[in-house]
């Protein structure tokens, strides 16, 4: 079946955000705002990380100082948070898809800009430890250089202006809400890639929302696309994780007739944070049975919206008994899609098979089945 996509406006430039879309800035925001608390006797409550997202430093400070009734002025609060955040600046870690996004559109001489609330010289200096990114963008703004900061259209017309564009031209990518709308207000195309799981419906005005910069369909927007793709699965930088299967909500057997052998989300709340949730390819290692395929669920499964994120590996292999709590080791090797919602248990089902299809095909490839004989699937 044919299916007609969406027509999207044409563009021919690209701005980005850069904290929350490019670099996984909320992991380090966090961890400071949690010390720095303590000495007030005060809890850094992780929820609070949504109040923030894609507000200007002095907003966010104003929320915390105001959330926290904390007994100084917001100004005095971020004089001294802001020495401790850019000493944690060379831990930022470019998120998944990011530097893969920069090569490609550099690469077909796409103009780039840089846009974000972030003071210029914070930007410098969180940008400066990933390599090649500052000679990719023709552009950089901060929020210092404008008068008001997103939500405001300003940032993103003076970007557009710097980058010789119309606005209608350039593609904005961005993880907040504010962010989202400046772009819309600057008359962009817009593509939400929100940093806060289970937020999509916040984002109705993006001309369109998607996971991770994974999910990213450049050629949608009339830009060069990703060539990267083999036999349906993106290659990743392979990832390890591991420990004994456990029980899960019980459904993949009963209700799917799909089991999979759940591994504890204990211990790996990092790994987790920063890998997003979708479908994944890779090897799993059972230490005393053997190597097998493997298609994996990583998330909330939208189906059944789980309050918490999992991590559900499938083995394409029929065994004839259970195997809860002996060792699983998994390596990650690809990409499938992200996780969706689907109308009825038959079409989610039938999604998995592909998946699983898909998994058996790509993992013979040379460039996957290499990772077969990874010495950490065997575990002795
Ligand atoms: N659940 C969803 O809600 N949406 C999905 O797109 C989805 N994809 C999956 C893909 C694979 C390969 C596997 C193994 C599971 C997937 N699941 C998905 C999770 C499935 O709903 C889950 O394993 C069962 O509910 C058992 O807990
Ligand atoms: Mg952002």
């Amino acid at each position: 079946m044919l299916i007609a996509q969406p027509l999207k406006k044409l563009v021919s430039a690209v701005i980005l955000d850069l904290d929350g879309t490019l670099i996984n800035t909320d992991g380090i925001v966090s961890d400071v705002l949690k010390v720095y608390l303590v000495k007030y006797g005060k809890q850094w409550d992780g929820r609070e990380a949504q109040k923030i997202v894609g507000k200007t430093p002095l907003e966010e400070a104003a929320i915390i100082v105001e959330d926290y009734k904390l007994p100084c002025a917001t100004e005095d609060f971020v004089a001294e948070i802001y020495p401790m955040f850019n000493d944690q600046c060379c831990n930022i870690k470019a998120l998944p898809g990011a530097n893969r996004l920069i090569k490609h559109l550099r690469s077909h001489g796409v103009p780039m800009a840089l846009a974000s609330n972030s003071p210029r010289a914070s930007i410098e200096s969180k940008i400066s430890y990933h390599q090649g990114w500052k000679e990719s963008f023709s552009v950089i703004i901060g929020g210092d250089e404008v008068k008001m900061g997103k939500p405001s259209p300003e940032i993103f017309l003076e970007a557009a202006k710097r980058l010789n564009m119309e606005p209608s031209s350039c593609l904005v990518i961005e993880d907040s809400v504010p962010g989202v709308t400046a772009g819309k207000a600057a008359g962009t195309e817009v593509v939400a890639v929100p940093s806060i799981p289970k937020q999509t419906h916040l984002y109705t005005s993006a001309d369109e929302v998607i996971n991770s910069l994974l999910d990213l369909q450049l050629e949608k927007w009339g830009l060069p696309p990703f060539q990267d793709w083999v036999e349906g699965t993106l290659p990743l930088e392979p990832w390890y994780i591991g420990g004994p299967v456990i029980k899960g909500y019980g459904r993949g057997s009963k209700v799917l007739g799909i089991p999979t052998a759940n591994l504890s989300t204990k211990g790996y709340s990092s790994v987790l944070s920063e890998h997003p949730s979708g479908v994944y390819v890779g090897w799993a290692g059972l230490s005393t049975r053997g190597i097998y395929k493997m298609a994996m669920s990583i998330g909330w499964n939208p189906y059944f919206n789980n309050s918490e994120k999992t991590i559900e590996p499938w083995l394409l292999h029929e065994f004839d008994e259970d195997f809860y709590g002996e060792e699983l080791r998994l390596v990650i090797v690809g990409y499938i899609r992200p996780e969706e919602n689907f109308p009825t248990l038959e079409s989610l089902i039938a999604k998995i098979l592909d998946d699983g299809k898909i998994a058996e095909r790509a993992l013979d490839l040379p460039l996957y089945s290499k990772y077969k004989d990874d010495s950490y699937l065997k575990n002795t």
